[in-house]
């Protein structure tokens, strides 16, 4: 049989990241599962499950290494079989930040509706849900490999499924599963309806020429020969860094940007105060790594501003805003901890994400964010910032934020 990947989240970065990297292996196949809707099946059903990758600069790559995509709440079952089937060696996860429902302490968060759901109900409907009762059901090893951007992304994975599985009483005493921790790169937008119109091709994703991805050597199984990827003990380093560096910036100049009226990264980047501010923000933040990282870190943040330059990649200021209270905590808050709070770029990046919400709202926009309702309900209240900022888990930084 060929061995296969089992991926949760058939989002544009999967596809410009993982399956690409795939294909390039060879001798996989990945099988999707969307959680929500039907929509990126039926469009990628359409066209036998290929589509093109267009690489800035390089032109289409077609990508043909997907079989199949499960709509979860059409065909729960079929997802909890794939999770517990023997060909199946990696089960990959691009669910975003939110996907993981989580507190700001990195803890599955039991009051999540959905969470509180999925222990009340039987079917499943998180991806916390659908890994604990499909591992259950398991009897051979797996990896489990988050690719998404967070702070040890696999090990709080993992932790959150133990959680759950303990409050559903699910039997694990058989799994043998692991989870690597990882670091992802690269740059995808939201694709738009001008190049699919250029392209002829509705499921086509946008990405940029770089890729990086970094693993932790950690794995239960077998694992395709991915090209270029770093296989290494310490991921920890690599995350912080591209994390901290290149999240961290990229949202503050979400904020920053957009309130500056500014619509894309590169355009926001093209404004000089901003751009002096991307670059003080990725030298602070470079202190808090670790002293081989501190050592490219300026190679590096060269190499981030003339990606963030890139005018060819129309990446969005408002898709990167979404989700804040999900994403400052590991992008700008830890590292503004490890700076004792001696960081004024960093704060003033904070004080945009405050500056962004109380506009939001103002507007008549809640911000799209799994704490909209909070965010509106401070701001609505007259609330003060050290308010907004126990969102993110940054009250206790507050003098320093706003200094
Ligand atoms: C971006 C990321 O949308 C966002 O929040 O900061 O998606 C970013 O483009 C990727 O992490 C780059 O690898």
């Amino acid at each position: 049989m060929t061995p296969r990947i089992l991926h949760i989240g058939v989002g544009n970065f999967a596809r410009a990241h993982l399956a690409d990297y795939t294909q390039d292996a060879g001798g996989w196949r990945i099988t999707g599962v969307s959680l929500r809707s039907g929509k990126v099946r039926d469009g990628l059903r359409a066209q036998g499950y290929s589509y093109g990758l267009a690489v800035q600069g390089q032109g289409i790559k077609q990508i043909d290494v997907l079989d199949e995509v499960l709509v979860a709440p059409e065909a729960p079952g079929a997802v909890l079989a794939q999770i517990a089937d023997p060909d199946v060696h990696i089960i990959s996860v691009t669910v975003t930040e939110k996907g993981y429902h989580l507190t700001s302490e990195n803890t599955l968060d039991l009051d999540d509706p959905l969470i509180a759901q999925d222990l009340a109900a039987v079917g499943p409907r998180t991806v916390i849900g659908f890994l604990a009762h499909g591992l259950a059901a398991r009897q051979t090893p797996v990896t489990v490999l988050s690719c998404d951007n967070r702070a040890n992304n696999g090990d709080v994975l993992k932790a959150a499924v133990v959680t759950f599985s303990a409050e559903a009483r699910l039997d694990m005493g058989q799994v043998q599963a692991r989870f690597p921790n990882c670091m992802v790169d690269r740059i995808t937008p939201a694709t738009t309806d001008a190049l699919r119109a250029e392209t002829g091709d509705a499921m086509v994703v946008p990405t940029e020429p770089f890729r990086e991805w970094v693993i932790e050597d950690h794995f239960a199984g077998p694992r395709p020969d991915w090209p270029d990827v770093v296989f290494t003990d310490e991921v920890a380093p690599h995350e912080m860094r591209k994390l901290r560096m290149l999240n961290g910036a990229h949202s503050m100049l979400a904020y920053a940007g957009t309130l500056a009226g500014h619509t894309y990264v590169h355009e926001a980047m093209a404004d000089p105060a901003l751009r002096a501010q991307a670059r003080a923000l990725m030298d602070e933040v470079a202190r808090t790594l670790s002293p081989d990282m501190q050592k490219i870190a300026p190679s590096y943040a060269d190499a981030l501003v003339a990606r963030f330059d890139n005018p060819h990649i129309n990446h969005s200021l408002r898709q990167i805003a979404m989700d804040g209270t999900q994403k400052l905590p590991y992008r700008m808050v830890d590292s503004l901890r490890a700076l004792l709070g001696e960081a004024p770029a960093l704060a003033a990046g904070i004080r945009a994400w405050l500056a962004f919400c109380r506009a939001e709202v103002a507007a008549g926009r809640p911000p799209e964010d799994p704490k909209a309702e909070a965010i509106v309900q401070i701001v609505d209240a007259g609330g003060t910032e050290a308010q907004l900022l126990s969102l993110i888990g940054a009250e206790d930084l507050a003098r320093s934020i706003l200094e």
